[in-house]
């Protein structure tokens, strides 16, 4: 049986380029074995895959949705305008972008009544941090992974405090 044969989490972009910047979503998943898929859902390009999607997806056992485009990025706003699951938007800077502030304000101006969680330009692994964090609402395994792996981020800290203060700076303890 595959590992992600019943995802929990789906992760869709407009196009294959925008890959790159949705990897990290999929590989924070991986390290916590929760199973995902990964598929290319264009609004623009392919409208009747978006509505087959975000009307099945609950359906299939899907519990969160993260979703990246570029440029007009229709993608995530449309999916959350039809699915019932939480969805997570990532802006991606694409090739067709003025500056990425084209696809953040897209994915981030909802109307009234649809919304979508919107993280940084380019934010892949956190939209994946926060997939996992909304399963972990839910599920204890997953809630006490992501507490290890935020002590994990505060011993690093730590770390890099006590190399600086080894160079002679001072600060607090
Ligand atoms: C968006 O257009 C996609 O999400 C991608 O970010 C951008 C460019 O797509 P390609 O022309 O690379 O297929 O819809």
């Amino acid at each position: 049986m595959s590992k992600n044969e019943n995802p929990r989490v789906s992760i869709i972009m407009g196009s294959d380029s925008d890959l790159p910047v949705m990897k990290p979503a999929a590989e924070f998943l991986e390290m916590l074995d929760i199973p995902y898929e990964l598929t290319i859902v264009s609004a623009h390009r392919t409208p009747d895959r978006m509505i087959d999607f975000a009307r099945n997806a609950h359906k299939r056992g899907i519990q969160v949705v993260v979703a990246g485009a570029g440029g007009a990025a229709h993608l995530p706003g449309m999916v959350a305008s039809i699915t019932p699951l939480p969805v997570i938007g990532v802006p991606v800077k694409s090739s067709n972008s003025i500056d990425g502030w084209d696809s953040i304000l897209s994915i981030l101006q909802m109307p009234s009544g649809i919304p979508v969680a919107t993280v940084a330009l380019n934010g892949g692994k956190n939209a994946g941090i926060l997939a996992a964090t909304i399963l972990g609402a839910a599920d204890e395994t997953v809630r006490k992974q992501i507490e290890d792996y935020k002590n994990e981020l505060t011993a690093a800290v730590m770390g890099k405090v006590e190399k600086v203060k080894g160079m002679g700076y001072q600060g607090i303890d």
